[in-house]
Parts: structure tokens; sequence; C-alpha cells
């Protein structure tokens, strides 16, 4: 087969017209004979019954079309700030991507959450300004946002005519002129071409070079339309055939492929989507999950012009939807043994909420569920706590909420109430805390020595975990290879650091192990004794770094947002008074018309007040975006969290636990 593959994912804020142009594609391409409609619930893409009710996409969808002699697999994503996850899981699997962006509402926070996060994967991608055809378009200070809040350099690939009426039209113009300026900036021989401006490049040459540096991610095209009524699409359709790459990988090589999403099929039989990245999947063959689970793969199914059909074989560049991996869960890389998880790109979710179901005879039924959704959205992050017996769920906002709720009666018919989702704070060492448990120690439980130090790092770095050991001390007849006792090792330390002094995740901290010893049957007499087993390291693992935390202390951080307000001129006074009153300060940005812009920073319960004030404040005429700026520490008593496992630092309850465990496995 001759065929270039692109996977191509079309990302945007919300109500951009992400749906509306994926179904205006697969028209033009010929997939569909008749367009359907997000507000008709008629879409290929948005099918699930929530979707429709609501007109907006909740879960990453695939379709396909061919472009010529390129077979594009189409991923449209949600835009709604609480479902960034489904975007995120999309994201490392794409080849290119579709920007949009209104050319009514223009440049917003998601946007630029987007467009920072493509960059920083170097996926070239082309922007569409969409709704030409609505009032209030307008191509220049779209573009012009685009450039000055992007940072993005553009060429503009065509112009609207008639721009908000229905009928607006494109034509497909390039100014060489300006597009030569544009490259110079990034290819030596043209600059010299530029600035001696008698030698001119032709064209083709230069869209050459376009094609070259969006794929190196220097320069973004833009094109202008409507995906309502099709203007400029065509345009778009070429650019996407000639500026984008397609996929590469050897299709004869082992397999490897990382899997981005998973569903259930009617029957309950769980289906994960993947890409492939190099080799080929045949049904039946058994393929590695990347831990120690291996499956077999009991059917493929492919995309083809639209929807997936059943297939034997799916080879490297596709995207596939794969039965029988039972075990298999989002991120995971098929065929590579132990490669890391991509690294997020998007902050984790910041509010949590308890979930119970109303009649208390369900609350197996609901456990089950919220597994079963966690599989499909694992950043939901489901908390059993067994000591105050009910769930909890991570959440991103009220719409999530809402999703959820919905899903649980709908899909599961189970009746249940939401507590009010509260903010999810995080630790944060305060100084370095160092502890140690040693061998035949009287005070230690377990056969091993273990030393570990707990460091301060950046915000936002996470948890990093070294090994500064003597490796001769290091249990290699238990773990075969150092790096696979240092991966054990770093797997006890974030089990352990999930719920700090205060009960909160502990992070931004690098974790050491300073010290190591097991014991030896053949040792002098006095030490002779059992083998130690990596259960001794995996139970004497917390006692330590509880200990080494407990002398770190820690601070208890909040989740703040980045908080910008658009209020009328003569609301500014009250508005900036009750920024004051909760605690923050705020600054006018600017003045357009009799618009206001005030910037401020706010914890997630201060901004969540402020929204619910602004339509007094502002005669209803407030607007408040919010993006998450990171974690800063509470002021006053830090709020602890109920734990949902003993604590290693009450020693008896803890030795307690860990043996009535392994007792309870033993005769199980
Ligand atoms: N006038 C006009 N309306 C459009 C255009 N594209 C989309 N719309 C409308 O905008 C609304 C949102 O469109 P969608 O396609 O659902 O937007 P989306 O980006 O997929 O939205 P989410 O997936 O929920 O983020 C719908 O009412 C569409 O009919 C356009 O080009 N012109
Ligand atoms: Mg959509």
């Amino acid at each position: 087969m001759s065929q270039r593959e692109l996977n191509l994912g079309i990302v945007a804020h919300v109500d951009a017209g992400k749906t509306t142009l994926t179904e205006r594609l697969l028209y033009e391409a010929g997939v569909i004979d008749e367009i359907g409609s997000v507000d008709a619930g008629t879409t290929q893409t948005d099918t699930l019954a929530l979707e429709r009710q609501r007109g907006i996409t909740i879960k990453s969808a695939v379709t396909s079309f061919a472009l010529g002699d390129v077979h594009v697999n189409l991923i449209d994503t949600p835009g709604h700030p609480d479902f960034i996850a489904e975007v995120e899981r999309v994201l490392s699997v794409l080849d290119g991507a579709v920007l949009v962006i209104s050319a009514v509402e223009g440049v917003q926070p998601q946007t630029r959450i987007l467009m920072r996060a493509l960059q920083r994967l170097r996926i070239p991608t082309l922007l569409f300004v969409n709704k030409i055809d609505r009032a209030g378009a307008d191509d220049e200070r779209v573009l012009q946002a685009i450039s000055e809040r992007l940072g993005a350099a553009v060429v503009r690939m065509s112009m609207p005519n008639g721009l908000g009426a229905r009928d607006a039209s494109v034509e497909p113009i390039v100014d060489d002129s300006a597009l030569h300026e544009v490259l110079a900036e990034n290819d030596e021989a043209l600059l010299a071409a530029f600035v001696n401006d008698g030698s001119r490049v032709s064209h083709g040459r230069l869209l050459e070079e376009l094609a070259s540096q969006t794929q190196r991610v220097l320069v973004h095209p833009v094109f202008f339309g409507s995906a309502l009524t099709g203007a400029g699409v065509d345009a778009v359709m070429t650019g996407i055939a000639e500026l984008l790459p397609s996929s590469t990988g050897d299709p004869d090589a082992a397999p490897s492929a990382s899997v981005f999403k998973i569903e259930r099929a009617q029957n309950g039989e769980k289906v994960a989507y993947v890409r492939m990245f190099s080799g080929t999947i045949r049904t039946r063959d058994r393929v590695s999950l990347g831990s120690d689970l291996e499956a077999k793969v009991t059917a493929i199914a492919v995309f083809d012009e639209g929807p997936a059909v059943q297939r034997q074989a799916v080879a490297a560049g596709g995207v596939a939807k794969l039965w029988g991996l039972g075990e298999v869960q989002i991120g995971d890389r098929i065929g590579e043994a132990g490669t890391a998880p991509a690294r997020p790109q998007f902050p984790p979710p910041t509010l949590e909420s308890v979930v119970a179901a109303r009649n208390a005879d369900d609350r197996a039924r609901l456990r089950s569920a919220l597994t079963q959704l966690a599989e499909q959205d694992p950043l939901i992050n489901v908390q059993q706590n067994e000591v105050l017996n009910e769930d909890s769920v991570s959440l991103y906002g009220e719409v999530q909420k809402e999703v959820i709720e919905s899903t649980l009666v709908t899909d599961y018919g189970l009746d249940v109430e939401f507590q009010d989702p509260t903010p999810i704070h995080i630790e944060r060492p305060r100084r370095t805390g160092e502890a140690i448990q040693i061998l035949y120690k009287d005070s230690n439980p377990f056969r091993a020595t273990v030393g570990l130090r707990i460091d301060p790092a950046a915000p936002s770095s996470g948890i990093e975990f070294r090994l500064d050991i003597d490796t001769l001390t290091a249990p290699l007849y238990l773990y075969k290879t150092l790096t696979s006792f240092s991966e054990h090792m770093e797997q006890y330390v974030r089990d352990t650091l999930r719920e700090g002094l205060y009960g909160w995740q502990v992070t931004d901290c690098v974790v050491t192990m300073t010290s190591c010893a097991y014991s030896v049957p053949d040792g002098p007499p006095s030490k002779r004794g059992p083998l130690s087993t990596s259960s001794d390291y995996r139970k004497l693992t917390p006692i330590v770094l509880m200990d080494a935390l407990e002398q770190a202390r820690t601070a208890v951080c909040e989740p703040v947002l980045q908080v910008r307000l658009e209020v009328p001129a003569e609301s500014v006074g009250a508005v900036i008074a009750t920024i004051g009153q909760l605690g923050a300060t705020a600054e006018m940005e600017s003045l357009r018309g009799d618009l206001a812009t005030v910037d401020t920073i706010l914890s997630i319960l201060a901004a969540q007040q402020l929204q619910r004030e602004l339509s007094r404040l502002t005669s209803g005429e407030g607007v408040l975006e919010s993006t998450f700026l990171g974690y800063e520490p509470v002021s006053g008593d830090p709020p602890a969290r109920q734990r949902t496992t003993v604590n290693p630092l009450h020693r008896d309850e803890y030795m307690l636990q860990v043996s009535n465990r392994a007792h309870g496995k033993s005769t199980a």
C-alpha cells in the first residue's frame, strides 16, 4: 500500500466548531452524503446521548477520511476545560493538529493552554479561524491576537470576503512577499534572498519551505472559513494534505503502540484505542502490556472512510480498536516493557467530591461503576475511604461532575448524591528530612535496611527517586537488576507519598535511597537467618519515609488560579474592593470602551466566591475567566484530609494492618 497515514487532532476552546468542522471534512471528503448538525444531534462524532443533549463534546472520538493518497484518522476532542484530560490522552498520538479559533470570540485562555501544549510536544499545527459567517467576525483582530497572545509565527493562507454574513466566502490567497518574510526568519538562504530583493524565490519553493517549517513547528499557517457553511474548508483540506507530515514507522519492526482511549462495548467488553508506532499487530497475537502482563488480541478494527471496520491486522502509523486486552489501561505502551508514562501536559484536577448512593444497598454497585469510569478517565482517581466507608472522585469542575452523575444514572441505573466539591491540596516538604531502619536492630520490624532522604524540589517538578547506595547492597536476587530494584523502590515511595502528614499528596521533592542491606542466610552465625523478601522492602519503606517526612515537615498548599475579569467600567471599584476582601490584590489591565479588564490571582475557593458575586457586582455584565496557575501555601491552620490508609507513623496500628494483610493473603 502506498497510502500515507496522518493522525490528525482537532482541538480548540469550547464551542469553537470542532465537531462541526469534523462533520464538514467528512462531507467534503465524500464519507457522508448528508451533513449532520450539532444542534440537531445528528453528527458522526458526539454520538453519546449526553453529548447530544448538551450539545458539547465530552469524549474524544475517532473517524477517518481519505485525501488523495493520505488516509486521515481524525480525532475530534472536547473543548470544555473540564474535559482537558481527554485532550491530554490524544495529544501523544498525533502527527498533526488543527487548532480552531472562533472569528468572533477570538483567542481564549483555553486556546493558549492548547497551543502551549502543542508547541511543547512539537506537534505541527494549522490554525483554522472559524465562524466567519457570524456577526462580529473580525479576521484582522484574530490574526493580531494570534501573534500577540499565542506568540506564534503565522502565515495567512486565505482571505475572507463578506465577513459576518451567511454568504461570507474565502479566497485562497498567499502573499508571496509576506510568506517569504516569515520563512526567512528561520532560513539563511531565504533571508539572504529577501534582503537582496532582486532575487525572487519561486512560489513553489516558498510552499515547500512552508511545509518544512510547519512540520518543524516553526510557523503556523492560518486558514479562514466557516465549518457551518463550508466556506474555506477546501483550502484547509489542501493544507492538511500538503503541509502536515504523515506518520512514519517500520511495519516489520517489533510492535509498539500506545493506548489513548478505553471504552466498554455494548456487551461490557473492554475496547482499547491504540496508535501504532512501529510493527504490526494481528488478531490472535499475544502482546505485552508494558508491565508484566500479556494478553491475546481477539479482534481488531481500523477506521476506514468513517467508522471502524473489522480487520485482521493494523500496522505502524495506524489507529485501531483492539479487543481482548482485559487488563489494559489508558497510557499503557503495548510491546514496550517499562516505558515511562508520558509527562502530563496539563494540570491535574483541583477539586474532589464525595459520591454516595442514595440507596445504601447500591454501595457495591456504585464502587464497580466508578471503577469502570476510572478505566476510561484515570484522573478521576476514585478513592475508596475504608475508614469513613465512602468514595470520592477528583474533578475539574461542575460540568464534569454533572456528566459523571448522569452517566451513573443512565448507564448504571444508580441514584447518587455528590457532596459539594472541595479543593484538593498538596503537601511540599519544607526542608530536608532523613531516616533509616537498620537490619537486625530491635526497632526494625522487618528484615532489611532502608535509609531514605527527602529533599524539597522546584514547584511542579513532581516526585523524583534516586538510588545512592553501594550496588553490592541491593537485593538483586529478589529484583534481578538494579533498574528493577530502583523501579520497585520508587513505586513504594510513590505509594507512601500519596498521603503525607496532613493526608494530602506529597509532591515536588526528591527522594534518595541512602542505605540498603539485606539478610544473608550464609553470613556469620550471629547474622544467619532467612533471606529478606520484597515484602520487607515494601512494608519498611513507608515507615522510613514517613519518619523522614516528619523531620522535613510539610507545607500544605492550595490550588490558585489566574483570574481575568471583564467588567463594565463603572463596577471596577466594587469588583476590586471585593477582591480585596477575599484577601487578594487586583490590577486593572486596560480599559476598552466602557469595558475594563481586571487581573488577579485567587485561591480556587475565593474564585468561586467571586464568581457567585460577580453578577450582583456588575449588573450581570461581568465575565470571569480563570486558568490554573499552581499551588501556594495556605495561610493559617492547614486543612487536613482524612487518610484512606493507616498512617505508618502510628506504628502499632500500621504493623497490625500489614501483618493482617499478609495473613489474609496466605490463607486465601
Ligand atoms: N455560524 C456558525 N456557527 C457555527 C460554526 N461552526 C460551529 N458553529 C456552531 O457553534 C456551536 C458549537 O459547535 P460545535 O461544532 O459543537 O463546537 P465544538 O468546538 O465541537 O464544541 P465542544 O466540542 O463542546 O467544545 C454549534 O451551535 C454550531 O452550530 C460556523 O462556522 N458558523
Ligand atoms: Mg465538539
